[in-house]
């Protein structure tokens, strides 16, 4: 047997396929295919580079690809994301050039956010997502903020905080839960439950059954979702996100997910993770168990596998080509777009 079907199959007929995302399914998940095959890639390539010395930082979204991209494809463009650490492919699915990304890993002059966020902190403001904090559930409050805001003014979109298991201990998971429930508002808690927090596992994290339940205590529905089935975010996500957008208030979506890498290019999990646990998580891999189906299913053959892989790595590596080299931002620009300019004629 080969490895990739020792993975735990997508629980779908075609049909099921069919109802859920409708008779073009077979381009859909191509396209998810191909995503989450250029989130592995980038991962890999930028966890090099950080060992080589060549970028600071790098948050790793290996294993939580499914979410993201299903994410990514159900999220329409007036709907807004503010991020943990590890979705900047959400960004790079609604549209954010990849280069882009790799000038801010670069922390170049060419960094949208212009040098001034740790790297893998993306800002890509022309997909609507929000600069990522590194302090844990601060997004949550200001995705609660800006869903006020846009009650107030009518306006279309919903607002989605994504949070990791972790952060459901933070005081603004409280009170963004609660503002959100008491004033009915358009957003959508999205924990992404990878089942670490560095080295602290959710038995640690929570006495509660799941995380997912504690929405209701808030006075909302909350929703455990297999988290490495692309199929089922999308579907999850698609309905979640039209009651939102019809008035129907907050939701809460728990994604469960496996790390499949450190925390971060600073951790070593070796310290802490149990011996099995590479094991369980390879056999939960997104990308593995979404290439088996389509493979039985006819969509995908091993050479259109092998060539999304190198497509997928020469993308990023012509992303690195173009970004590595670009000149650091000029000191005198630190303070450029942070004051504005003073019109009230007063000596100062
Ligand atoms: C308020 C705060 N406390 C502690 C930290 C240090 N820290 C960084 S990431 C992290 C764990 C986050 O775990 P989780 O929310 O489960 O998200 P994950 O990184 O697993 O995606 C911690 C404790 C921080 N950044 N902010």
């Amino acid at each position: 047997m080969s490895p990739k079907l020792s993975v735990v199959p997508l629980p779908y007929s075609a049909d099921d396929v069919t109802s859920l995302l409708g008779a073009d399914w077979p381009e859909r998940l191509r396209a998810a295919y191909r995503w989450m095959r250029l989130g592995r890639a980038l991962d890999a390539r930028m966890q090099a580079l950080q060992r080589q010395g060549r970028v600071g930082f790098y948050g790793a979204a290996t294993g939580q690809e499914a979410v993201n991209v299903a994410t990514g494809l159900a999220t329409r463009s007036e709907d807004w994301i503010f991020p943990g650490l590890r979705e900047q492919l959400v960004a790079l699915v609604r549209g954010h050039p990849l280069v882009a990304y790799a000038h801010h890993l670069f922390a170049d002059d060419r960094d949208p956010g212009r040098g001034r966020n740790m790297p893998c902190h993306p800002t890509a403001r022309e997909v609507q997502y929000v600069s990522m904090s590194s302090v844990i559930g601060t997004q949550i409050s200001q995705a609660v903020g800006l869903a006020y805001g846009l009650r107030q003014r009518q306006a279309p979109g919903v607002s989605l905080a994504f949070f990791g298991d972790g952060a459901t201990s933070s005081n603004d998971f409280h009170a963004g839960l609660n503002f959100a429930a008491v004033w009915h508002l358009p957003v959508l808690f999205c924990c992404a439950n990878n089942q670490w927090a560095i080295s602290v596992p959710t038995s640690r994290q929570t006495g509660a059954r799941t995380f997912a339940t504690k929405a209701a205590e808030y006075g909302m529905p909350g929703w455990s979702v297999d988290g490495t089935d692309v199929v089922a975010v999308w579907a999850a996500l698609r309905g979640s996100l039209a009651r939102a957008a019809e008035g129907r208030g907050p939701e809460m979506l728990e994604f469960i997910t496996y790390r499949m890498t450190p925390h971060s290019s600073s951790d070593d999990p070796s310290r802490y993770q149990p011996p099995d646990w590479a094991a369980r998580a390879a056999s939960h891999d997104p990308v593995a168990r979404l290439e088996s189906w389509l493979s039985v299913n006819g969509v995908l053959d091993g050479a259109a596998v092998e060539a999304i892989g190198r497509e997928s790595e020469a993308e990023v590596r012509a992303a690195v080509e173009a970004a590595e080299g670009t000149v650091a931002p000029a000191p005198a620009s630190l303070t450029e777009d942070v004051y504005a300019p003073d019109r009230s004629g007063s000596p100062g």
